[in-house]
């Protein structure tokens, strides 16, 4: 493994606030070198203590060393454990500035794992998304993936390689010698991996849900129940719940996980014609919460007809809209319907992980892709497949020579081994600093 020689970087490890331990983290080439006129660096691997000074400190850390290529970036990488001042640890990140260590952007350390072979770029996706994992549930997705390749990304890397010879020498020499591609053949091939592609694009859409929370907006007329439920589901009397019609005049959020499933939760003002000035604005603000969430959940109280404002309102989001019957403790209600005030909420349970998580349970999401990336990726090796099985006897060679390339193309930038540069500034834009 050849090791690119950088600039040395430096970064915190951990927060700087006033704390038992600030670890700072450096890495670069031939450090031994470098840090050598602040300190000795110790055997590799072995904690030691280390007294260092510079601009007046004097400070007793601890100090680890790890030469490359065996340490998390493939550089030299030294870690110094100093007591947790913030302003301590800024001026020993100075201090190293003059000795030509730069400071870190965010996410470079693990840029350099990355262009180093430590680690593949699904597996750096995996990273960022297990340090901002805020429920159980998401950082077991998180370490599911942040391990090897998936087999079945191999496997079709495998199943695809002689295909895509074969086709290609048909295109270069296929008239003067007569080699001929069976594209019934081809197709019995591929279809395995279609089928699997399929597959993993359910599983990658529902753990893309679990993974990166899911945005429900509760809608409705108003006293359709819309506070009584974000209430119910957040597990807090958050919103303000009266017989009043227009309560509600704001957009309300918040985080919470109901049975399993991550939910960024949006009440809203009851949909209505109103008079009164701020009732109007809450309506107002009703429109952008439905263009960015995942799901609205279209509220009817059971029996009730709904008013042709609500109507019109949701004609433009009604992909992403989901009816409940709310008051079913009042009134039978048709298709999903709860009572929220008596606590049965199953039903509600049902449609949403039917709805979004395509009927699987979380645990057979896990190890699944699950950013919109891969995803994106994932759904043009699937039309890629679907193509490829469906060659009409007729085409001219160069078709399947092509798509096998493009599905080809398509893994190289799922597990970024094309390395396009604008794949990894987006994903390291989104980690912190010193990982
Ligand atoms: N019986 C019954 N009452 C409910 C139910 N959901 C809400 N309510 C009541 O209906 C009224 C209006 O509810 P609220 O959540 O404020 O409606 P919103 O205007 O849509 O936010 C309140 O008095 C609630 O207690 C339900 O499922 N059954
Ligand atoms: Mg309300």
């Amino acid at each position: 493994m050849s090791t690119l020689s950088l600039t040395p970087i430096c970064a915190p490890a951990t927060p700087l606030l006033p704390s038992a331990v600030v670890v700072l983290r450096v890495s670069g080439p031939d450090l031994s070198a470098v840090l050598l006129p602040f300190v000795a660096l110790p055997p590799p691997r072995v904690a030691s203590l280390r007294t260092l000074c510079w601009g007046g400190f004097r400070e007793r850390a601890l100090v680890l060393f790890f030469p490359g290529p065996a340490s998390y970036t493939g550089e030299d990488v030294v870690e110094f454990q100093i007591h947790g001042n913030p302003l301590l640890a800024r001026r020993l990140l100075q201090h190293l500035g003059t000795l030509g260590v730069r400071l870190a952007e965010p996410g470079e350390f693990t840029r350099r794992a990355l262009l180093n072979g430590k680690l593949g770029l699904l597996e750096a996706e995996a990273l960022r998304d297990l340090v901002v994992a805020e429920t159980d549930a998401q950082i077991r997705l998180a370490q599911a993936r942040a391990g090897a390749e998936p087999d079945w990304i191999s496997e079709a890397r495998r199943g695809l390689a002689p295909w895509m010879a074969r086709a290609e020498a048909v295109v270069d020499y296929g008239e003067e010698e007569g080699i001929l591609l069976n594209l019934k053949d081809l197709a019995k091939a591929m279809e395995p991996f279609r089928a699997r592609f399929h597959v993993e694009q359910v599983r990658a859409r529902a753990a893309r849900h679990l993974q990166d929370g899911i945005r429900l907006a509760l809608v409705g007329a108003p006293n359709s129940g819309k506070s009584t439920l974000f209430n119910a589901l957040a597990g807090e009397d958050r919103a303000i719940v009266t017989e009043l019609p227009g309560t509600t005049r704001d957009v309300l959020e918040v985080r919470c996980e109901w049975r399993g499933l991550p939910l960024r939760l949006f009440d809203t003002a009851g949909l209505r014609e109103s008079e009164d000035p701020v009732e109007r604005l809450g309506v107002a603000r009703v429109g952008p919460v439905l263009e960015m969430v995942d799901l609205v959940l279209h509220l009817i109280p059971a029996g009730v007809e709904t008013p042709d404002l609500v109507r019109t309102m949701l004609v433009p989001f009604q992909a992403k809209v989901l009816v409940v019957h709310t008051f079913a403790d009042l009134c039978p209600a048709p298709g999903l319907a709860i009572a929220t005030t008596l606590g049965d909420l199953d039903a509600l349970e049902t449609g949403l992980k039917e709805r979004l998580l395509g009927g699987l349970a979380p645990d057979a999401c896990l190890g699944a892709l699950a950013t919109g990336r891969q995803l994106e990726l994932l759904d043009e090796l699937g039309k890629q497949l679907d193509l490829l099985v469906d060659l009409d006897a007729g085409c001219f060679p160069e078709l399947p020579a092509s798509l096998l390339q493009g599905a080809w193309g398509l893994l190289a930038r799922l597990t970024g081994e094309d390395r396009a540069d604008s794949a990894l500034d987006a994903l390291f834009g989104g980690f912190c600093l010193g990982k």
